[in-house]
């Protein structure tokens, strides 16, 4: 049997925080370091946890406050990955190389790199304790055959291999029982393989079926409407709430439970398998975070922001440009001892890829309703948004958002719509 592991989210911010706390290691634990060992201070002005999307964009804007010697980022990694342009990875359309950046040149410089591991927080002393150890993460993913999953980088490749060997059968998509990053990436990568079937004569052996542990397709009709349009027109099978729970990777057999019906479950032959993994945060963050000021609800000294957060909206690139905005601007007024008035709408956005030229592009907010950029309707696909999906993208996100300079497309927004939305 093969498990389905636990994958994680990360990024929060302190700042008027840490420090280092010398720890005595216990048992059988790696070596701790102290601050000293490791030649960082040990207290910053603002220390950032986790050198993801959210990390990396408020280092930046942290360093135009308060200058770049008072600020730390702890980050384990050593490379920093542009994740959303992995469902093209594993379609075979763009390569994994290029999604790749090392963790150094991406933290702002100046700023301190502690490449370590957050191990506990302890906000009422407002300190943190490191370990310096990479997490263990499985290095060759899984190593079977026609299985596939562009969550890790360690897997994403495997997508496009299976593809590439799939012959005939039942190719299979899942989405877990959990919260997971981009929740549309799982169907996103179905569409892409349907249009890969096609443009090599595959199709018509092929039995397309999404498996997924939610009782919908999208969450915001607009976008749902389209979504089931293309499903019928394209003959996918959806199946609502089977969670897969096993693999049985020898016989390629997967296991899916009826959500409704506990206990019960169906065996599934595969010809292809995308896996999505349960997800969830690391034990040490604190869940308590505000959906508007993202200021901690017990720890005013303590932010939270992007995946690792409870916010109630999708864990996307572009939750969290809207999210650094607002958070940059409750900082500034809790350093001058005032109360922000600027609240996150929940905004988030997910361009759908539904085949090699085509995109969605959805925009929402914490009710589920559109909020679009551009005054025409996105929820039909359309060429000009793969372009900006594929190309404008990657270059908005390196340059523009981990820069700290772009805060989601709110101000684009009001200009195309003359300051009605
Ligand atoms: C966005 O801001 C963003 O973050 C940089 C993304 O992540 C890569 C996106 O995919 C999208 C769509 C946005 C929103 C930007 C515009 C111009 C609609």
């Amino acid at each position: 049997m093969l498990k389905i592991g636990t994958m994680s989210f990360c990024s929060c911010v302190h700042p008027l925080v840490p420090l280092l706390r010398p720890v005595i290691p216990k048992m059988g634990s790696p070596q701790l370091h102290t601050a000293a060992r490791c030649a960082a201070k040990d207290y910053y002005e603002v220390l950032v946890l986790g050198g993801g999307t959210g990390g990396i964009t408020m280092s930046a804007r942290m360093k135009r406050k308060v200058g770049a010697g008072n600020v730390a980022v702890v980050e384990p990694h050593e490379t920093h990955y542009y994740q959303p342009l992995w469902t093209l990875v594993g379609a075979g359309a763009k390569q994994l190389a290029t999604s790749a950046r090392p963790t150094a040149s991406v933290i702002p410089s100046g700023v301190k790199w502690i490449k370590s591991t957050v191990q506990e927080l302890d906000p009422d002393n407002s300190s943190i304790l490191v370990i310096y150890r990479q997490r263990s993460l499985p290095k060759g993913g899984f190593n079977y055959p026609k299985i596939g999953s562009n969550y890790s980088v360690n897997t994403v490749e495997k997508t496009w291999k299976a593809l590439q060997d799939f012959k005939e059968g039942n190719a299979i998509f899942t989405f877990p029982n959990t919260p997971v990053k981009c929740a549309w990436a799982p169907q996103k990568i179905m569409y892409l393989s349907e249009a890969y079937f096609r443009k090599t004569g595959k199709r018509a052996k092929a039995n397309i079926i999404f498996n997924t542990s939610l009782g919908v397709i999208f969450g915001v009709q607009k976008y749902a409407d389209a979504l089931l349009e293309i499903i019928k027109s394209r003959n996918i099978t959806v199946n609502y709430k089977y969670n897969l729970i096993e693999v049985r990777a020898d016989k390629q057999e997967a296991v899916f439970e009826n959500l409704d019906k506990p206990g019960e479950t169906k065996v599934y032959q595969y010809g292809m398998l995308h896996v999505t993994p349960p997800m969830g945060p690391p034990d040490v963050l604190l869940n308590n975070v505000d959906k508007g000021t993202l200021q901690h609800k017990k720890y005013p000294n303590v932010f939270g922001i992007g995946d690792c957060t409870n916010l109630p909206t999708s864990k996307t690139a572009a939750a969290i440009a809207g999210q650094c905005a607002v958070l940059d601007k409750t900082i500034s007024s809790v350093m001058k001892g005032q109360t922000s008035t600027k609240k996150y709408d929940g905004y988030t956005s997910c361009p759908l890829v539904t085949s090699y030229n085509r995109v969605i592009l959805a925009e929402f907010d914490y009710n589920a309703q559109p909020l679009e950029t551009f005054p025409i309707d996105q929820s039909k696909e359309r060429l000009t948004m793969y372009h900006m999906k594929a190309n404008m993208m990657p270059f908005l996100y390196w340059n523009g958002l981990l820069k700290g300079y772009w805060g989601g497309p709110a101000p684009i927004r009001k200009l195309l719509h003359l300051g009605l939305k």
